[in-house]
């Protein structure tokens, strides 16, 4: 296991952590405390659903090697990449990390309703930074990624926490099967949204727009849900500095990731960032530990063609169950 996904090092990498103001005596007894607790804590069950995708890449990476997450599924859906490249590229990546015995399925091929943009000029030719990896050791797994998300929640009721990184077709798909998966869901963690712009246009994040029909889905169904939107991703840059703290080190994970950090840093300078946004890492990071990030509580409801609208309100209308965050880290 390459060094830069255990924890400790691999949350260095997010930039805008919580930071205490307690007494260091205090901390060093929460500090031992929380250590102790993680120590003992069963790992928690995810079921991570990407279009990888140069940073779903990093992130997947990320939950394979976080001793906090047991990923007990990988589905795969259109958006960065076609439905058929993000599954040969998430078989690949889960061969590269050798854990051929977690289920990789394909999903959706295509949005619910809207024509799918890929964004190869971000995540290049192939989505994953034009790196070429080896051909996968790993088979795909026979289901349909929304029925596997169905299985594996009624498996483990209130335990599976979905990690949507992607256009979020798969999780509506799964709703519109089996509503009943609703309330067995532990949480929601996805990647997407923007609560004060976007970044395909000025008020649409690619996610949300690339299926804002089943956003709209997801959003309203009732079940506890992190936001990890733009205003707090666009915040948490890998720069030059981590780059350079990634390449001094060496394995087959950890040099390809080198490899696509590099890829992106070098695209976001050409834009005037130091650095590049860890989008769905972030929201990866989030189901690791929760206090990375602050969440206050929001209505949110989606544009179908992908604007993110919130009011500081929890409850708007007739929607109740709508138990929605959005994230802005602390300083
Ligand atoms: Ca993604």
């Amino acid at each position: 296991m390459p060094t830069y996904f255990r924890r400790p090092n691999a949350l260095k990498y997010f930039k805008h952590r919580t930071r205490t103001r307690t007494a260091r005596s205090l901390f060093q007894t929460l500090l031992i405390f929380v250590l102790a607790t993680a120590a003992f804590a069963a790992p928690k069950k995810i079921i991570l659903d990407t279009d990888p995708g140069s940073d779903d890449a990093m992130a997947l990476m990320l939950a394979l090697n976080s001793p906090e997450l047991d990923v007990r599924a990988i589905t795969v859906v259109p958006g960065n990449v076609t439905a058929a490249q993000g599954l040969d590229n998430a078989l690949r990546l889960v061969s590269l990390a050798n854990r051929c015995h977690i289920p990789v399925a394909a999903g959706a091929q295509h949005p619910l309703y809207q024509k799918l943009i890929t964004a190869e000029f971000w995540h290049g030719h192939n989505g994953l930074a034009d790196i070429e990896l080896p051909p996968s050791k790993c088979k795909v797994d026979a289901r349909f990624g929304p029925d596997l998300i169905i299985q594996l929640v009624h498996a483990s009721p209130h335990q599976i926490t979905l990690v949507p990184v992607g256009p979020l077709t798969n999780s509506a798909v799964a709703i519109e099967k089996d509503a009943s998966i609703v309330p067995l869901v532990k949480e929601v963690i996805l990647m997407g949204g923007g609560i004060s712009g976007g970044n395909v246009n000025a008020a649409a994040e690619a996610n949300i727009y690339n299926d804002p029909e089943a956003a709209q889905v997801v959003f309203q169904a009732g079940w506890p849900l992190t936001m990890v939107g733009l205003d707090v991703a666009n915040k948490t840059l890998l720069t030059q500095k981590y780059l350079d703290q990634l390449g001094s080190t060496h394995g087959q994970v950890n040099d390809f990731i080198y490899g696509a950090a590099k890829y992106l840093v070098s695209l976001s300078a050409k834009f005037g960032s130091p650095g590049t946004a860890m989008y769905d890492p972030l929201a990866v990071g989030v189901a690791i530990d929760s206090k990375l990030v602050e969440a206050p509580e929001m209505h949110v409801d989606i544009e179908t063609r992908g604007h993110s609208l919130a009011a500081k309100r929890s409850h708007i209308g007739k929607g109740t169950s709508n138990k929605t965050f959005w994230m802005e880290t602390t300083t």
